[in-house]
């Protein structure tokens, strides 16, 4: 049975500045196009230092603190919200480890990055992250609800 639109999860999804000067923004999107997710929001911005803060507060006591902000904040950052069954988990899996030396061949950071300060891309880790990171980048008219229905566009 399909659940319905308004009901499914959701998760917060960044290409990082690393990412996004590294060209890395379509094979990244690709990959969670592919499996079957569906973006429901998506913008570019250059997040300030404060707003960085605020998306890392939970790492305020970390020695890498302030340097995570500064590197987030240093550049455009590719903002999303992907849509899915499972897709906070399985999203997740896609991204890799948090140390691209330790995530596996196949995952976005172990074919893509090499270094965990230069990870390019963010995840949210749980349901009420994702909640709250949502609502920390987007507005909710920013949100697109729509049915997506392929077979409408061939002719
Ligand atoms: P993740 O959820 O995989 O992004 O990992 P964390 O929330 O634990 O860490 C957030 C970011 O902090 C990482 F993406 C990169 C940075 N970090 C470091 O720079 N050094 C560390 O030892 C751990 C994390």
């Amino acid at each position: 049975q399909e659940a319905h639109a308004a009901e499914m999860e959701r998760t917060f999804i960044a290409i990082k500045p690393d990412g996004v000067q590294r060209g890395l923004i379509s094979e990244i999107v690709s990959r969670f196009e592919r499996k079957g997710y569906k973006l429901v929001a998506i913008k570019l911005i250059v997040p300030s230092k404060e707003f960085a803060q605020k998306h890392y507060h939970d790492l305020k006591e970390r020695p890498f603190f302030d340097g995570l902000c500064d590197f987030l904040s240093s550049g455009p950052v590719l903002a999303m919200v992907w849509e899915g069954e499972g897709v906070i988990k399985y999203g997740r899996k896609l991204i890799g480890a948090t140390d691209p030396q330790k995530s596996e061949p196949g995952t976005i950071r172990g074919d893509l990055a090499v270094v965990v300060g230069r990870n390019i891309i963010h995840g949210s880790d749980g349901p009420e992250t994702a909640e709250d990171e949502i609502a920390l980048w987007f507005e909710p008219k920013e949100l697109v609800s729509y049915t997506n229905n392929a077979e409408k566009w061939i002719y």
